[in-house]
């Protein structure tokens, strides 16, 4: 059994190393990151608040609180920080806790329109029995039509409470002013879900929700944000109470001191590295798309330069749909999943038309605007040319040697190795 347990890691591990990994969420983090995730905080409980636990031995857990605060304060210029939720999904429901009572309703992204899984009633703000209607979208634009929302909201008898912004599917900054005043309108809140930028606002090469007016901003802290997985809640001082108590007691006990402590690490690399590394992943985004399109791929938003973030996303409905090419480009070696596009039902999420791709991967290990070429060749060899997968896993495998090392980190290390001990 023990054989097979690193067996199975240690294959994991070349699985990613020999693979282009472009999934959107994904991320590799730093030696030092790791090395403060595998630290003794692992092994404890710091249950309750800095300064206020429930169980002796904390005193430096709260020294690692209070500065993991003071650093996502400095990063994202928020009032208040709350980072004890251990996931994105937490962290929603969090706020949830905080800002709604059950059956209220909320207004958010459908999901084939974008909107993550917890923003909609079969996830999350169902746990919390809230009713949920989804904002009008222009798939012409891959964004909110506020116009058309508001005419939708006249028109209903029962009033929001809360405004979601943020998506899974991300490629242009959300109209959080224009949602700030409909909200305004029914003495709602506004909740951005920045998971998927985190690292690029980090980096102020994306919008700034909490600049633009957002009330809370929720996040996830391991996409373009390159930490251990777990999430932050910022908002308003006067919503700090109320989210605290929504974190604690309500969705955590303990929050996983360990990944707390690699956060913090990635808070630091982020201030020195984050706008280099920020600007890299857009650069990127747009290099691929370009070249995508111009190989004939059906890119969306091709007017609008494709993208202003880590994502891209295409319709290849033409290559036999999302579901196919991604497990297509899965055997050549290319890691990416099938989405959910606007025109699609939801209940097609099994073979959608789209497949997303994310390049916070590729950037942190070192790729640039000519690597996104090499790329885009590989899908074409795979989904055009119909070139045999094991032929290009093997120059896939050759191209990705050059890119097996963690960049914007203060001491460069491996990416992709299983380390005996760090
Ligand atoms: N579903 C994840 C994604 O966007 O890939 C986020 O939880």
């Amino acid at each position: 059994m023990l054989e097979r347990l690193i067996r199975v890691t240690q294959e994991h591990h070349d699985l990613f190393k020999y693979s282009i990994p472009l999934i959107a969420s994904e991320n590799v983090t730093s030696y030092a990151v790791r090395r403060f995730y595998l630290s003794d905080f692992g092994h404890r409980y710091a249950e309750g608040w800095v300064g206020r636990r429930f169980y002796q031995g904390c005193r430096f857990m709260d020294e690692l609180e209070a500065l993991a605060i003071e650093l996502t304060k400095k990063l994202f210029g928020c009032d208040h920080a709350n980072v004890q939720p251990i996931s994105g999904v937490t962290a929603n429901m969090a706020t949830f806790f905080a800002l709604t009572k059950p059956k209220d309703l909320i207004i958010s992204l459908s999901v084939p329109d974008g909107g993550h899984i917890s923003h909609d009633r079969f996830s999350a703000a169902g746990v919390r029995g809230l009713k949920v209607e989804h904002y009008v979208f222009d798939s012409e634009v891959m964004n909110i039509d506020v116009d058309a929302t508001r005419r939708k909201l006249e028109g209903m008898e029962e009033k929001p409470k809360v405004f979601v912004l943020g998506a899974s599917l991300f490629l242009f900054p959300h109209p959080v002013k224009e949602i700030v005043e409909l909200a305004k309108e029914y003495d709602a809140k506004v909740v951005y879900d920045g998971s998927h930028v985190l690292g690029l606002i980090a980096g102020k090469e994306f919008q700034d929700p909490i600049k633009e007016g957002a009330d809370v901003v929720t996040a996830s802290t391991h996409k373009t944000f390159p930490g251990p997985q777990r999430a932050i809640i910022m908002c308003k001082r006067d919503l700090a109470k109320k989210i605290d108590h929504g974190v604690f007691p309500g969705v955590v006990s303990n929050h996983h001191v360990h990944s707390l402590a690699g956060y913090v690490m990635a808070c630091l690399e982020m201030l020195e590295f984050g706008r280099d590394y920020a600007k890299q992943i857009v650069k990127n985004a747009k290099a691929l798309a370009e070249e995508l399109y111009n190989l004939g791929y059906d890119v969306l938003c091709p007017d609008l330069g494709f993208t202003k973030s880590h994502q891209i996303a295409i319709d290849v409905s033409k290559f036999g749909g999302g579901d196919y090419v991604a497990k297509k480009l899965e055997e050549c070696g290319i890691i990416l999943n099938k989405n959910l596009l606007p025109w699609d039902d939801v209940r097609n999420a099994e073979n959608p038309s789209g497949i997303r791709i994310g390049v916070q991967e590729v950037t942190r290990v070192g790729m640039k605007e000519n690597e996104m070429g090499r790329i885009a060749e590989f899908i074409d060899m795979a989904l055009k040319e119909k070139k045999s997968p094991k032929v290009i896993r093997e120059e896939v495998k050759e191209f990705k040697s050059e890119f097996l090392t963690v960049k914007y980190t203060f001491e460069e290390c491996p990416a992709y190795d299983f380390p005996k001990v760090i």
